[in-house]
């Protein structure tokens, strides 16, 4: 008996293996890596070159050069790169050779291209001179963008894309097909309210070489979230599987506030050609959310984002993990008007406060909760003193500010919740001066440094409105 299950498990494990891959979940995003796109300081040359061994060491395999504040690749797009400026991207090209990292060079004309007659002309040729010069210092991989622009020239854009790979592939047999992302970038961009194919997107799609690689955002700019059914129907749209261009953890929008979180929510099912995660402008404090997106990338169905999310962390900051995930774990979600990234943050602190408050004022299990929650509060004070203390530089230098905001909630939590035990009677007015003073000071730095805006500074001001 025991014998026969064993062999009915070894042929299935037998046949399991059989099949390709894919069934089993495990095939990773063919083209997978980092986008440098967001707006803002670009990194150094230094802290890119770090970053291809980081995607090597990670099994990503591609990397954008694509800084929105690099004067040459947008708003001056048509003056060439500079010896030297050249000469930082061949160094670069080469480390991503080293490490098997596909570097891909991108160029954004669209603020001000000319499309038609002798301009046209013109702007074409001084398009294609700019990918020839980065040829010649050994790259093989280009992108054209054409995002977060006024016009919307489909046909122009396409034609323009279809012609530059035609002439690059004539004279060099060996550039890859080119990436472009379209000027209606998202799901929701690409359909009018009526649920129609717009105009642009139509005559883009429609016009452009099949081989050429379309990245897109999913459903809006920074949306959170995406269905295999909208993936499924953004590719119905444009007749070809669409790459992806995932704006976490991407914070231009919100510099005060990092994004320190998983990636989370991306398609599990659908067969992703490619996907490039957009970063922040701070290197170090990008690499845990990166860390799980290539988890994520290299085996989609078998993705875990908090089990990913413990695994970077600890990676990244050994002894120091168990502080960095207090600080991390209140730091993940991106909300404006607009966007809504990441998940929501200190979902555990917030449970406990829940329970608090159901509890308070006289509840069995006040007492017990309203421990919990102090105790909750003097671990964070000591995990941002460990980490102001213990950080490298490189990484505190990215995250003080931050920290420092942990700091005083966490301060400033334990001071509400002593004032709320003592009750009205015997609330010390000493503490709560100093309370408000705290509460004062976490807002003058508002603006530079956000962080658990949603659990413990809501907390807090909770108890402020009680007391
Ligand atoms: F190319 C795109 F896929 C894309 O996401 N473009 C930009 C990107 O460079 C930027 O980092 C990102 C996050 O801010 O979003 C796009 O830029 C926008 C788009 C907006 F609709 C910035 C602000 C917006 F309101």
């Amino acid at each position: 008996m025991n014998f026969m299950k064993r062999m009915v498990v070894v042929s299935v494990s037998a046949s399991l293996m059989a099949l390709p891959v894919s069934v089993c979940g495990a095939s990773p995003v063919p083209l997978r890596g980092v986008v440098e796109g967001f707006y803002g300081s670009p990194w150094t040359w230094e802290a890119r070159q770090d970053m291809l061994a980081f995607c090597a060491s990670h099994g990503m395999n591609a990397y954008i050069y694509a800084p929105k504040d690099d004067t040459y690749h947008r708003s001056q797009w048509r003056v060439p790169y500079p010896a030297d400026k050249l000469s930082e991207i061949e160094r670069l090209a080469a480390c991503a050779k080293r490490n098997h990292i596909r570097f891909v060079f991108a160029v954004s004309p669209g603020l001000d291209f000319r499309y038609a007659g002798r301009d046209g002309k013109r702007d074409r040729e001084c398009l294609l001179e700019k990918l020839e010069a980065v040829y010649a210092i050994g790259v093989r991989d280009f992108a054209i963008f054409f995002d977060d622009i006024e016009e919307k020239n489909g046909r122009g854009q396409a034609r323009l894309l279809n012609w530059l790979e035609k002439r690059l592939g004539k004279r060099h047999p060996d550039v890859s097909p080119l990436l472009a992302v379209p000027t209606e970038y998202t799901r929701q961009a690409m359909r009018s309210g009526d649920g129609k194919i717009t105009p642009y997107t139509r005559s883009f799609s429609a016009a452009l070489r099949e081989d050429i690689r379309v990245l897109f955002t999913g459903e809006g700019v920074c949306i959170g979230r995406l269905e295999d059914g909208q993936l499924a129907d953004a590719n119905g749209i444009y007749g070809r599987k669409l790459g992806l261009w995932w704006n976490y953890p991407v914070n231009d929008y919100m510099e005060a506030k990092l994004a320190l979180g998983p990636v989370d929510h991306l398609p599990t099912r659908e067969e992703i050609p490619a996907i490039f995660f957009n970063p922040m402008q701070y290197p170090e404090m990008s690499k845990i959310a990166l860390a799980t997106a290539a988890q994520y990338a290299n085996a989609p169905r078998q993705y875990d984002p908090q089990r990913a999310w413990e695994q970077a962390v600890e990676e990244e900051y050994g002894s120091l993990a168990p502080d960095m995930k207090i600080f991390a774990a209140h730091s993940q979600h991106l909300e404006n008007s607009w966007a809504n990234m990441g998940k929501a943050d200190g979902e555990e602190f917030r449970a406990h406060v829940d329970a608090f408050w159901k509890s308070w004022p006289d509840g069995p299990k006040a007492r017990e909760n309203w421990q919990i929650l102090r105790n909750d509060a003097a671990r964070m004070s000591r995990a941002a003193d460990k980490l102001l203390e213990g950080l490298p530089d490189k990484k505190l230098d990215e995250c003080r500010p931050q920290l420092m905001q942990m700091q005083r909630m966490a301060q400033a939590a334990g001071i509400a919740l002593d004032l709320l035990k003592a009750g009205k009677g015997e609330m010390d007015s000493l503490s709560l001066a100093e309370l408000k003073k705290q509460r004062e000071e976490i807002r003058s730095q508002e603006k530079r440094a956000a962080w658990s805006e949603q659990a413990v500074l809501r907390f807090i001001d909770e108890i402020l409105q009680t007391i």
